[in-house]
């Protein structure tokens, strides 16, 4: 019987190497080892006949015998399963065709901070410094040092958020704040813009957003005209949207400039003829602005009569809407994903 063992051993080796494919491997593993009609259990039937340590010993020898030829054939199986991979398997085993792993979703800049990147280099590049201000700022700065007194219907403008229990303290309504500030910080001359989060009270719907950016800026210095205003105000206005945009400044009342303007771009969408975007006026409403005035000059401690100075201050999440058409301001703060990721 051990003879007849080598000797199926020895047929299923030469057998062995004759297989080129998994299908042969499978076949030759079947007339070996098929439960029904395989050489090793007709070797195998004999056992019922044996008795004490020959059954034992014989037992024990098939068991062997079974064990080699498996990993016989685990060993082919792996050989052919590399074959057919060709070199994608390398040394290490690392198979290069499984599917990759998910890529890493690296995050990419706010739409409303890739607007505000590029209005600073381009006031970084006319000499204008950028500075940061505080979200929670006092009633003074906010109100009063802007030429809004506390009792003035002004302060009816923007529907502020008071802190309870902290008086005199708010969440400031616009960038404005920084006006006086910076003045008495940096005196004259001083060419600034602060880019940042304001907050109101609003009911919010598609224009309004109870905190929104804002993007204020002023230029103190001898000598400064209502020209010299224009020029940067037409200077931003081609910058966002093409050379040939025009700028038109219509009055509107602020309490911190003197003449105050509300300034209007020609719509980029329609250039000027009308359209959907524009609410067929062909202008755009974009920013607020005017000629400094004396009693906020004064707050920031420097003389009236020598210096002049203009200020404007853009809606930057109006901006960012329109560079992007986009008609909900209320998605820009939603954190939502897929409103994100077509920037
Ligand atoms: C001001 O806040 C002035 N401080 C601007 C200014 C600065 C004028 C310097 C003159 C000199 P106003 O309230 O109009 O002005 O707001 C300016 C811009 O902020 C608006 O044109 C608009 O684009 C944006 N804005 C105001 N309220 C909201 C809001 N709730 N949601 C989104 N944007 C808003």
């Amino acid at each position: 019987m051990k003879d007849q063992l080598e000797k199926i051993k020895q047929e299923f080796l030469e057998g062995l190497k004759e297989i080129k494919d998994t299908l042969q491997l499978e076949e030759l593993k079947n007339e070996f080892f098929s439960r029904k009609s395989g050489k090793v259990n007709e070797v195998m039937k004999v056992l019922k006949d044996l008795a004490g340590d020959a059954k034992k010993e014989f037992g024990v020898l098939v068991n062997e015998f079974k064990m080699e030829m498996e990993m016989n054939l685990a060993k082919k199986k792996s050989e052919l399963d590399k074959e057919k991979m060709g070199n994608l398997v390398d040394e290490e085993g690392i198979d290069v065709t499984e599917p990759k792993l998910p890529l890493y979703e690296g995050g990419h800049l706010h739409p409303i901070t890739i607007v505000q990147n590029e209005l600073e280099d381009l006031f970084t590049s006319m000499g204008f410094m950028i500075l940061d201000g505080p979200e929670l700022e006092s009633e003074y700065y906010n109100f009063e040092a802007v030429n809004i007194p506390a009792d003035h219907p002004a302060r009816d403008m923007q529907d502020t958020f008071y802190i309870k229990n902290h008086a005199n303290w708010v969440m400031r309504t616009h960038t404005s704040t920084m006006q006086a500030r910076s003045m008495q910080k940096y005196g004259a001359p001083l060419r600034m813009i602060v880019p940042g989060k304001c907050f109101r009270n609003e009911a919010t719907d598609v224009r309004h957003e109870h905190t929104f950016y804002q993007l204020e800026g002023m230029v103190i210095d001898k000598n400064i005209t209502f020209g010299d205003m224009k020029g940067i105000l037409e200077t931003v206005a081609k910058h966002l949207y093409g050379k040939d945009t025009k700028v038109k400044l219509r009055p509107k009342f602020y309490p911190f400039v003197e003449p105050g303007v509300n300034g209007e771009v020609t719509c980029y969408l329609c250039k000027g003829l009308g359209c959907r975007l524009c609410k067929g006026t062909g202008w755009l409403e974009i920013f607020g602005a005017g000629m400094t005035h004396p009693n906020v000059i004064k707050e920031g401690g420097l003389d009236p009569n020598v210096y002049q100075g203009f200020a404007f201050g853009f809606g930057l999440t109006r901006l960012v809407m329109l560079k992007y058409g986009i008609d909900d301001i209320r998605l820009l703060e939603s954190g939502d994903l897929r409103f994100l990721k077509q920037f």
